[in-house]
């Protein structure tokens, strides 16, 4: 008998975040994820992890109907019947127009949603099948070691707010401390590299940008080149630089800068595309992007203009199978795939960790927030990087992680308590800077 699942359960939970600044503004005290979980007919569990927020918690709430009672081995028409849903649920309701935070767009996408149940149903495929979950991805297995980045980023003084930030959670080491405290300057970057190299081992980084002047945070980027010469260094000011000022940060960078990630956005007449193509063609510098190319769609534009070289298929925005698609079509097109991320568990972790053991080829190494929430784990291991690479072993079943049922109920508790829902970076902001509002085309800071 092919087991059926019995039940999905969506639990909105929460975390505590450090207070990142971004283009945004800044990430409040907490970062909110929906976390799956499903039990079959057998007795396994599966689970799954993706952005947080009520429309999403909805949403997936509404594709209960369509998974439980069904085979584990429909798992792509149960995705499909939930896409079809989803498609006619959002029909006439806003969508992402471009004016919105790059994180805002990227929550939109119902395929958030679509991940939500399929990550799941993977997990179970893969106990039943006792393989991982990159072997039943794209064209199976390809690797078994992921390297991931450290993803550095300006943090505000939280002292200035009256907000709970977590601070002395993990004095262990100086990463543990140095993540808690405001970082405004370069040689502060520089500082957090060093510390985020000695717990986790990285040897490719990237500097959340938007945050200052573009020449400020070049200058943050030099710094780094000077301490760690054999690095892959990136800056991601999500669009607000103009080209023209883009083109004057970055000219001379080849050999600083392994690649640039949304450097440029929509320009009155042009769209991202366009200026993103030029901007590549002008400098003939890498670029990278979560913001224009982010589904089949866009994707045919920037391959048709040749503004991106590197497509961020994030696992929760292309789903586990499309981002690995992604990955096919760069190893056959002369791109190389790499991974976006926002503040995530450990499930999360897990799932681009399998995504990236399925990408076939050469790759980016991923990002990935979860160094700002390390100690913050719902599976019942804690996560371990090594040289900055995770390993996705090749007789591991499933997502390869158990999950902790009172970590998960803790962090129920946390969302539920502390009014959590969808993320906005503005509010953190304004406790900031008073009155502070989102502008895209400006940095945070530059007001
Ligand atoms: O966490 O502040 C952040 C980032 O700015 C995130 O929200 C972005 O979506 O990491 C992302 C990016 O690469 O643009
Ligand atoms: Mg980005």
């Amino acid at each position: 008998m092919v087991p059926t699942i019995e039940s999905m359960e969506v639990v909105p939970v929460a975390g505590y975040d450090s207070m990142l600044l971004n283009q945004a503004g800044a990430h409040e005290p907490f970062f909110t994820r929906n976390v799956v979980v499903m039990h079959d007919s057998q007795g396994y569990e599966g689970v799954g992890e993706v952005p947080g927020g009520e429309v999403i918690t909805k949403r997936l709430e509404s594709c209960i109907p369509l998974v439980v009672g069904k085979p584990v081995s429909q798992w792509k028409n149960v995705v499909r019947s939930c896409r079809t849903m989803l498609e006619q649920q959002i029909q006439g309701k806003a969508q992402p127009t471009g004016q919105e935070t790059a994180h805002a767009q990227i929550f939109k996408k119902v395929t958030n949603v679509l991940t939500g149940v399929e990550t799941p149903m993977l997990d179970i495929m893969g106990k039943h099948l006792e393989v991982p979950v990159a072997a039943l991805l794209g064209e199976g297995q390809q690797r078994d070691s992921v390297r991931f980045l450290a993803y550095l980023f300006y943090v505000g003084d939280r002292t200035k707010t009256d907000l709970p930030y977590i601070h002395d959670d993990d004095n262990s080491d100086e990463w543990g401390r140095v993540r808690r405290e405001p970082a405004l300057t370069p040689e502060a970057i520089v500082h957090q590299a060093e510390a985020a190299q000695e717990r986790f081992g990285f040897h490719d980084f990237k500097l959340k940008g938007g945050v200052f002047e573009g020449k400020e945070e070049i200058k943050a980027i030099k710094a780094l080149k000077n301490c760690f010469p054999d690095a892959r260094i990136t800056i991601d000011p999500n669009g607000c630089w103009s080209l023209k000022e883009s083109l004057k940060l970055c000219r001379d960078m080849t050999g600083v800068l392994a690649y640039v990630e949304d450097p440029c956005g929509a320009e009155g007449r042009f769209s991202g595309r366009e200026v993103m193509a030029e901007f590549h063609r002008l400098t003939g510098l890498p670029t990278a992007t979560n913001m224009i190319d982010t589904d089949w769609r866009e994707m045919k534009a920037a391959i048709r203009l040749d503004s991106v070289t590197i497509p961020l298929a994030d696992p929760h925005f292309w789903t586990m199978e499309g981002c690995v698609r992604v990955a096919q079509l760069c190893h056959d097109m002369d791109l190389t795939w790499g991974v976006h991320s926002n503040n995530h568990f450990d499930i999360s972790l897990a799932m681009v960790a399998q995504a990236a053991a399925a990408a076939p080829g050469k790759l980016n190494a991923c990002d990935t927030h979860y160094i700002w929430q390390d100690g913050q784990h719902l599976g019942k291991v804690a996560p371990h990087f090594e040289d900055g690479c995770l390993r996705v072993p090749r007789d591991g079943v499933g997502l390869d992680i158990e999950l902790d049922h009172q970590k998960l109920k803790a962090a129920h508790k946390l969302y539920v308590d502390n009014g959590c829902g969808t993320r906005d970076d503005a509010r953190g902001m304004q406790f900031y800077i008073p009155g502070w509002k989102y502008d895209s085309h400006r940095p945070a800071m530059v007001r």
